[in-house]
């Protein structure tokens, strides 16, 4: 019997396919298309939510418990292994260390195992499609001349573009693996009106996205899922150093990369999304009340700690640029070590922040809706306002508040560092209002959450 010329080809198709692309995904006989992205809407709004929610609050589940007991101790088994460089057990194969996990045969399934990873991975996700319409947007709001003039050229933009298409893909691989209730695309609203603050926006929104993944990645319960959205964030980390570059400002001054709770990146993010669509999944985190940086750092001016009352909003508490003298922009300067025209890298002689500076800030009351359709409510467990939480590279570190009024009052930005040569407190990093100083450390900074009163916000430490 002669072949049928197009089952052929369409085999070869397919096989050729399947050879590319890893097994199982998107090798639709007779298909050389790659798997199929997420769909989503390019042009929306980017209003204000003005309508009444149809329903209100965080999702939740009765009965819900009293919470997790803190220092409940170290498990027996934590400490007994020797770890002398030597092999302690038999090894299950030639080139082989005994040990790990996920590497006893088992097929990898991508999916969520519990709550905490489904909530943990919808949260990533509502961040991704933010980004994709951050970026997008930002292209379309300036014109090529605005860019220009902002020391933008259109390689520069191009990446810009090119981020937003990485965002089409985190949020196709999330959408995946949480399937059919996985979070759509909302429709969001945003307090830039000028290149400088697009770019310092993005700065600490890709800043947030980041440090939320790492707060909970390693806690999740599937690492088939870890694995794969580790590969997505550290894309994300360095669309958060190239911003920086945009910016000019110094790409990684820290050591380490921060990490936060969930509800810590999702009262960052709620407030600048307008509204989801019918039947949207809803999450289970915490909105907490917002807090306001009255002296955040302006990486804008060619001293930036003197920068007062310039900043868009609480919160990310991103840049204002408009109104600043242009003897006082650095982004005049041609001198090295003031001059923060973007590049790979910049010297700043005057830092934008130190050990000994009096930082101001004040809080919202709890009780204000939020987020998506304002359906959200801010809320706090915490008692009175006493220190402020400094979250940095690998540590919690304490100041104590000195309250200047109702809801308002100042600290001391602390010097610790996280080895000898590292200052803790610089970069893009994160404050909250705090009613005690308990001592936590990566792997336990969520159990922080019962004491925030108001925050977090982003601190522009450097
Ligand atoms: C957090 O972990 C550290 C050990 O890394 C421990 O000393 C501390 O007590 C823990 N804090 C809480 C509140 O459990
Ligand atoms: C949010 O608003 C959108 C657009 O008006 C609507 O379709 C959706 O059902 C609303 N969701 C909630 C939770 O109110
Ligand atoms: C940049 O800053 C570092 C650290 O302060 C200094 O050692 C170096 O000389 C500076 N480089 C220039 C070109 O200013
Ligand atoms: C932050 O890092 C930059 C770059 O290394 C450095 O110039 C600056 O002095 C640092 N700030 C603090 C407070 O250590
Ligand atoms: C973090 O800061 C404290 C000081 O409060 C210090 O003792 C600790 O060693 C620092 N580094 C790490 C990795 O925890
Ligand atoms: C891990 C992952 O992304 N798997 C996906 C591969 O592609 C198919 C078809 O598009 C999806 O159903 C899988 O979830």
């Amino acid at each position: 019997m002669i072949p049928n010329p197009v089952i052929a080809l369409s085999w070869l198709a397919w096989l050729s396919c399947s050879l590319a692309l890893p097994r199982g995904n998107g090798t639709r006989p007779g298909s050389s298309s790659a798997p199929s992205v997420v769909v989503y809407p390019t042009s929306l709004p980017h209003t204000r939510f003005s309508g009444r929610p149809s329903t209100t609050g965080a999702v939740s589940i009765l009965p819900i418990g009293t919470g997790i007991p803190s220092n409940v101790g170290v498990s027996p088994t934590a400490t007994s292994y020797p770890s002398n460089g030597q092999l302690n057990s038999p090894q299950p194969g030639p080139f082989i260390p005994a040990g790990g996990a996920g590497t006893s045969g088992q097929t990898p399934v991508y999916r969520p195992q519990s709550d905490f990873d489904f909530q943990s991975l919808a949260l990533a996700l509502y961040q991704e499609y933010i980004e994709l319409d951050l970026f997008h947007d930002g292209l379309a709001r300036f014109s090529e001349a605005d860019f220009t003039a902002a020391g933008l050229n259109p390689e520069d933009r191009y990446l810009i573009q090119f981020m937003a298409e990485q965002e089409v893909g985190h949020a196709t691989m999330l959408t995946n693996i949480l399937g059919p209730a996985a979070p759509k695309q909302c429709t969001y609203n945003y307090p830039y009106t000028t290149v400088q603050e697009f770019l310092d926006f993005c700065q600490k929104l890709t800043r947030v996205g980041e440090a939320g993944v790492y707060g909970f990645l390693s806690h999740l319960d599937s690492r088939e899922s870890a694995s794969l959205l580790l590969q997505a964030i550290t894309t994300e980390a360095r669309q958060q150093m190239v911003f920086r570059q945009f910016e000019g400002l110094f790409p990684m001054p820290v050591w380490f990369e921060v990490g936060v709770p969930q509800s810590w990146a999702w009262t960052l993010l709620a407030p600048y999304i307008s509204s989801c669509p019918e039947d949207q999944t809803r999450l289970v985190w915490q909105n907490f009340p917002a807090l306001y940086i009255t002296n955040q750092p302006n990486p804008a001016r060619t001293n930036g700690a003197s920068a007062q009352a310039e900043t868009l909003g609480g919160g990310i508490n991103s840049l204002k640029s408009s109104g600043i003298p242009p003897d006082q922009l650095c982004f005049n300067s041609d001198n090295v070590g003031v001059n923060c025209q973007p590049a790979i890298t910049r010297n700043r002689s005057q830092p934008l922040s130190y050990p000994g500076r009096q930082v101001s800030l004040n809080w919202d009351a709890p009780g204000n809706p939020i987020g998506p359709n304002n359906s959200y409510v801010t809320a706090t467990t915490a008692g009175a306002p006493r220190f402020v939480a400094w979250v940095s590279q690998l540590n919690v570190t304490y100041s104590p508040l000195t309250t200047t009024g109702e809801k308002q009052g100042t600290t001391i930005q602390p010097d610790v560092s996280t080895y000898e040569g590292d200052p803790a407190v610089n970069g893009t990093m994160f404050i909250a209002i705090t009613d005690s100083d308990p001592y936590l450390t990566p792997f336990n900074l969520s159990s922080i959450n019962q004491h925030v009163l108001a925050g977090p916000a982003v601190y522009q430490a450097g």
